[in-house]
């Protein structure tokens, strides 16, 4: 297919019905004071409205491309470290990553953040393949290329609770001076409701898992926990299913160990790029690396907050078969 640039004229245009689009959407505030769009379905962050719009009409998946998928804070940074290390092991050696110097969010990009023009999304067909980018966008919101192309997708996902508190403590730290952060009952509330990023969580994980379970070969469905209980198991599982297994030789070499050291909560808090970096926009890189622990979210949250969770989880996610470690188990967290 030829392609050619868009005129001034037409991105003016685009640029008009996209605000018209917008600005007839239902709103709410979220975590940190930032709004929500509703927007097909989903809670857009404002953040990332125009971004999601580019890249369902921009972006042309390829057949070798790797999409690296998440509700926001499920785990994102280190699926991003472990699915580059992985995939781009001949190029670099370990302690020669770039990596260390772009961070996980400099190397694999968001989709729906880190591109801004219909030229920019044009200008990626010249990337290296396999080309591994990252989104939070919900499955059911993805551009048709990626669902029906041989692209694969890795789906990362978190118990809710965790996931809940990373976010609000997330949003308080990087919030501007004059954004409103939300009390941590309001957050809660709101999230029950399914009002937050790219929520509600119920949806999101529903359709990834539905997804996983429908087309296996094309969705990896993950969960936090499990990878910090075991993390080279599901490295030799990240690599296998990308297309980059390990060798023979790998294995005996302890490559998988490594690689799950070079991606541990520890390392990874001490990059460079982590120290000194930003990451997606402008914010610090090292607000992505908190304290990278399962069950934490029983500090914050009341034993009542907690049994309103695992109720909607119930109700909502128990029908796909899709289940998490609980309170009880959350306790004895990694
Ligand atoms: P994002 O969606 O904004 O990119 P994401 O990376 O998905 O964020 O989530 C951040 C969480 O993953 C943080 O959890 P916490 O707030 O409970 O601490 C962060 O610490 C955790 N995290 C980041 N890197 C790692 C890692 N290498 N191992 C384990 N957890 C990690």
């Amino acid at each position: 297919m030829e392609r050619r640039e868009t005129t001034d004229q037409e991105a003016e245009q685009m640029d008009v019905e996209s605000q018209d689009l917008v600005q007839n959407l239902p709103t709410e505030i979220g975590m940190g004071g930032n709004i929500l769009y509703q927007y097909q379905g989903f809670w857009c962050p404002k953040l990332s409205i125009n971004g999601m719009m580019l890249f369902q009409q921009h972006f042309e998946a390829q057949k070798t491309d790797i999409i690296l998928a998440s509700i926001p804070k499920s785990g994102t940074t280190w699926l991003k470290a472990l699915a580059y290390t992985i995939v781009n092991r001949s190029h670099y050696s370990l302690e020669e990553s770039p990596l260390f110097t772009n961070g996980p969010h400099g190397v694999v990009p968001f989709l729906e953040f880190d591109f801004s023009s219909e030229n920019q999304f044009q200008e990626l067909d010249k990337l290296a393949k396999p080309r591994i980018f990252g989104t939070h966008s919900p499955y059911m919101a993805l551009p048709c290329s990626v669902k029906d192309s041989a692209a694969r997708i890795v789906y990362v996902c978190r118990n809710p609770l965790d996931m809940f508190i990373s976010y609000w403590k997330f949003s308080g730290n990087i919030r501007k001076e004059n954004e409103k952060h939300l009390s941590l009952e309001d957050a809660f509330d709101k999230f029950c409701q399914g009002v937050h990023g790219y929520g509600p969580f119920w949806d999101h994980l529903s359709g990834y898992w539905k997804a996983s379970t429908e087309t296996p070969d094309k969705v990896l469905f993950l969960k936090y926990e499990d990878m910090k209980k075991n993390s080279v198991f599901h490295i030799k599982k990240l690599a296998d299913f990308l297309g980059f297994p390990f060798s023979v030789d790998e294995e005996k070499q302890g490559l998988m160990e490594e690689i799950s050291r070079v991606c541990s909560f520890e390392s990874m808090k001490n990059y460079e790029a982590t120290k000194s970096g930003t990451g997606p926009l402008g914010i610090p890189a090292s607000a992505f690396l908190r304290k990278g622990k399962v069950g934490d979210s029983l500090n914050y949250l009341t034993p009542s907050m907690v049994g309103r969770v695992e109720n909607l989880i119930q109700k909502k996610l128990q029908v796909s078969g899709l289940s998490f470690c609980m309170s009880d188990k959350l306790q004895n967290g990694v």
